[in-house]
């Protein structure tokens, strides 16, 4: 998968290169690029923003850089374009796993007071959210929309990471567990240790959903 992020603050991007998202693109399972939007303003003094026609507080970034960087991504490839805004779509699970089923993404990554209405309305094709909060720009919300659609490409993780894992049967995922048996005189639920894997499923279950009523009692109606 090839995922293009446009984005005013390029270098806020190195950090998707460590950990399991840096192997990924070592691996060429996943690649990475990074677009600076500023390289395609036609303004001299490469001015990408400007205030709100209406009045009001803050900066608009301007149609013109935001649709030239978008024009100029490899048309030869469909890429699925997506702008993070937190006006969009909340991200759930079943959306991530969707979104990995493309063989492209162009990530909007929107700053200030977001992006110029007709910019989105011309070359964008879906709004998302990562949660019910405001932050200074798109980029955080791009890596983790990155980071959770990686998770799905093949090769990434192993398959069984991905079957157990919290949501996956609508319930947040039992407690984990591993040596020391004592630590700071809280051992490891006995049954664990046990070997009986029938009982462990069970416990496991049990927990889940304990846990789930506790946290995320919206989940279970
Ligand atoms: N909850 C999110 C996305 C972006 C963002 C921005 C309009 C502000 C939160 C468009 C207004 C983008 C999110 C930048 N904050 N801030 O996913």
């Amino acid at each position: 998968m090839k995922i293009t992020i446009l984005t005013l603050f390029p270098e806020m991007f190195s950090a998707l290169g460590a950990s399991i998202l840096g192997r990924a693109q070592k691996e060429k399972k996943l690649e990475v690029e990074v677009v600076d939007i500023r390289k395609y303003t036609e303004d001299k003094h490469l001015k990408c923003d400007d205030y709100p026609f209406g009045g009001g507080a803050g900066m608009v970034m301007m149609a013109q850089p935001v649709g030239s960087a978008i024009e100029a991504v490899d048309p030869r490839h469909e890429a699925r374009r997506i702008y993070l805004s937190p006006k969009g779509k909340t991200l759930r699970q079943d959306m991530v796993v969707s979104l990995a089923e493309n063989e492209r993404l162009v990530l909007l990554c929107g700053h200030y007071e977001g992006v110029d209405q007709r910019a989105i309305d011309l070359f964008i094709d879906e709004e998302i959210s990562i949660g019910d909060y405001v932050l200074t720009g798109g980029e955080l919300p791009a890596m983790v929309l990155i980071d959770c659609v990686a998770r799905y490409i093949d090769g990434v993780l192993s398959p069984e990471s991905l079957v157990d894992e919290s949501f996956s049967e609508g319930l947040l995922e039992y407690p984990h567990y591993t040596r020391p048996v004592e630590y700071r005189g809280i051992s490891v639920p006995e049954v664990l240790r046990s070997g009986n894997h029938a009982e462990i499923d069970k416990w496991r279950r049990e927990q889940s959903v304990l846990l789930t009523k506790k946290n995320r009692p919206d989940l279970l109606r």
